[in-house]
């Protein structure tokens, strides 16, 4: 019987060489998607718990099913910790998702067909910020703003115009591909110019927040969303942070408004990633993200490389192919040559990008799961040299398996999971 997901293994021998290859990619490839991390094993205990098993629809205390007394504790433990991170007024942490805390988020703050300010997508804003296939945009009116095209940075000083031509019920920031710190106090004194609420996703930045590591809407903001498993590192999932004039609409939109039953298991491991994120070492890595994310961009730009605003503040940056530079490829041809060498990053639209989502002329690359897994600065400056190489090369696959050789030589000294060892490797 293997060792590593022994149940799995002996019921459904498909799906456990699936487990077992995904560990393995994991483990040899080095991940810089900026949107993803790796979980510790409690978190995972969690999830792999009998939790899963419960039905727990309300709140703890009120809920519709008998049984629920340790799903309460959990509950109520998750809030309580996420309170406390981010020294916030009120929380719920029953969104399965980031985009469900945001629709949640939405339903509590405005009416459908309300008018919404939010971050462009093509900017680096994000899909449940009022993509018109989106429930988001589907429900509302939306509007949006963008980058500068002279400093590709938010232009605040257009914003701030739009706002008091728009006057929306809801100015909404955050973003998921935008490499700057973002001025939450300028922007809920744009909201409160126009009379509009003012809702943060924060679902990239969390974990930094948390740290202290880049400033926190929380004071300045109504509501807060999140994801728990980018920077803060927790089991895939949502929730929310609020003012307390906002919880009871809040919690009425999550549950019934979005979602029937929470996933207690994912709740429970919520809890968990919240206890972790209140250590001390969680501000360290933090403090590290940021530091490998200023070192790969320089390692990238001093190979000729052009970012996108000219660099980082935060955990992501976005490399622009088309850079005067070079390489004059695709991100879609970026992200597979990329890949052949043992790299993943994901293709991204860039502001003002010609291309369409599915070729790009950018790629995305964050430093949030390299760190955990111990990289340093010195890493971060050989994988801008191996990106820099594959990406001058995008057709060359014996530079391709050199690369990867030298990916794997540099993962294999620093496992992710090195109690998760299956005893016959795959590949
Ligand atoms: N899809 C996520 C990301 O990669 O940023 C955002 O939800």
């Amino acid at each position: 019987m293997s060792s590593v997901y022994p149940y799995a293994g002996h019921q459904d021998p498909q799906i456990h060489r699936i487990m077992l290859a995904e560990l393995q990619r994991q483990e040899d490839q080095i991940e810089l998607i900026a949107s993803e991390n790796q979980t510790s094993l409690a978190v995972m205990d969690a999830v792999g718990s009998v939790l899963t098993n419960k039905y727990a629809e309300g709140y703890p205390g009120r809920r519709y099913y008998g049984g629920c007394e340790h799903v309460d504790e959990a509950e109520s433990l998750a809030k309580d910790r996420l309170v406390e991170l981010f020294a916030a007024e009120r929380a719920n942490v029953q969104p399965s998702s980031g985009s469900q805390a945001n629709h949640a988020a939405l339903l509590a703050l405005a009416e459908p067909g309300a008018r919404i300010l939010a971050m462009d997508l093509n900017h680096g804003g994000h899909l449940s910020h009022g993509h018109p296939k989106n429930l988001s945009g589907i429900t509302y009116e939306f509007f949006h703003y963008g980058v500068s095209p002279k400093d590709e940075r938010i232009d605040y000083v257009a914003l701030r115009k739009q706002a008091n031509e728009v006057k929306p019920t809801v100015l909404l920031a955050g973003a998921s591909a935008y490499s700057r710190t973002l001025d939450f106090e300028l922007l809920a004194d744009i909201a409160k110019e126009v009379g509009a609420s003012f809702m943060v996703d924060m679902a990239h930045i969390a974990g930094l927040v948390a740290a202290g590591v880049h400033p926190s809407p929380v004071p300045h903001a109504d509501v807060v969303t999140m994801t728990t498993h980018k920077t803060l590192r927790g089991p895939r999932g949502g929730a929310i942070v609020c003012k307390k004039e906002w919880i009871k609409k809040i919690n009425s939109a999550v549950f019934p408004g979005m979602q029937g039953g929470p996933l207690m298991h994912v709740v429970a491991a919520k809890a968990i990633a919240f206890g972790e994120a209140l250590q001390p070492a969680f501000r360290d890595y933090q403090q590290r993200v940021v530091e490998n994310a200023q070192a790969l961009a320089n390692g990238l730009q001093q190979r000729g490389c052009r970012l996108v605003s000219g660099g980082t503040d935060n955990h992501l940056m976005m490399v622009d192919l088309r850079g005067p530079e070079g390489p004059a490829i695709t991100g879609a041809v970026a992200e597979d040559a990329l890949h052949a060498g043992g790299i993943t990053v994901n293709k991204n639209l860039i502001p003002f990008d010609p291309e369409k989502p599915m070729l790009t002329s950018g790629i995305r690359i964050g430093t949030p799961a390299v760190t955990t897994r111990g990289f340093t600065t010195d890493d971060m400056d050989s994988v801008a040299d191996w990106m820099n190489r594959l990406l001058r090369d995008p057709q060359n696959s014996e530079l391709q398996q050199r690369v990867r050789a030298e990916c794997l030589a540099l993962c294999q000294q620093k496992p992710i999971y090195p109690q998760l060892r299956p005893e016959s490797t795959l590949c």
